[in-house]
């Protein structure tokens, strides 16, 4: 089963996209994280992506689709999860072709519906050890009391550089912009699944597993 999870930015795809892969064995794809290994590479490529993340804004389709071309290349055998890809209507056609030339096919595409406020809340409260990359929420899963990371037990943690209202801003326009006209986009395919974004991540877990069985 291939998946893409679709959504504003801070809505849960990565954090749901984690669940998937646990409960089902998927492989996650994730254009954000593939964006992060890019920056810290020290490449010219990498330095123009990180210039690019940091204001908010979206990375060129030509990076981001040759990013997951390379992948798809790779055995994907248990399905996939698209997690923040696509994110405009070129990278949706080119994620078309793709599939279509490994004889694949996408099966849903699970839109999370989160409002703006929740959203601002969410970012602003999130933190990663800078040693391991943990991700913290000082909403659902806060740093443990004695400063320690509970997956290498480091003691620094940080903010991601485009976690902050300024780059906010720009990534929720970017959104609604570039990203959203793809619910219509697969709304006529008749491939849109809308699950609600808003409650714990528990919740909106049990709410995609139900979805997944039910289709
Ligand atoms: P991403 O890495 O995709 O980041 P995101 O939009 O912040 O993430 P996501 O929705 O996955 O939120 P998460 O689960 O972490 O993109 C970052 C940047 O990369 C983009 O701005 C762009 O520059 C670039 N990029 C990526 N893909 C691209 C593409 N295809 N084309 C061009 N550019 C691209 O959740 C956020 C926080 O909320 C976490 O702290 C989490 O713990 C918390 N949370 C999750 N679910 C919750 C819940 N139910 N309740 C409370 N908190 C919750």
């Amino acid at each position: 089963m291939n998946i893409i999870l679709l959504g504003p930015p801070g809505a849960g795809k990565g954090t749901q996209a984690r669940r998937l892969v646990e409960e089902r064995g998927m492989v996650q794809l994730s254009t954000g994280d593939m964006l992060r290994e890019a920056r810290v590479s020290g490449t010219e490529m990498g330095k123009r992506v990180a210039a690019i993340m940091d204001a908010g804004e979206l990375v060129t389709d030509e990076i981001v689709i040759g990013l997951i071309e390379e992948r798809l290349r790779g055995d994907i055998g248990g399905g996939v999860i698209f997690d923040g890809f696509p994110r405009t209507l070129a990278q949706a056609d080119a994620l078309a072709d793709l599939l279509e030339r490994n004889g694949q096919s996408l099966d849903h595409v699970v839109a999370m519906e989160v409002n703006d406020d929740a959203l601002v809340a969410r970012i602003t409260a999130r933190s990663t050890c800078g040693n391991c990359g943990e991700v913290y929420n000082d909403i659902t899963s806060p740093i443990p009391a004695d400063g320690k990371c509970r997956n290498c037990g480091a003691s620094d943690f940080r903010r991601r550089a485009d976690d902050n209202e300024e780059s906010l801003k720009t990534r929720l326009m970017e959104y609604y912009k570039k990203t959203s006209p793809l619910i219509g986009y697969y709304h006529a395919k008749g491939q849109l699944r809308w699950v609600p974004g808003l409650g714990e991540i528990d919740e909106v877990a049990a709410s995609i597993k139900e979805m997944l069985d039910r289709a």
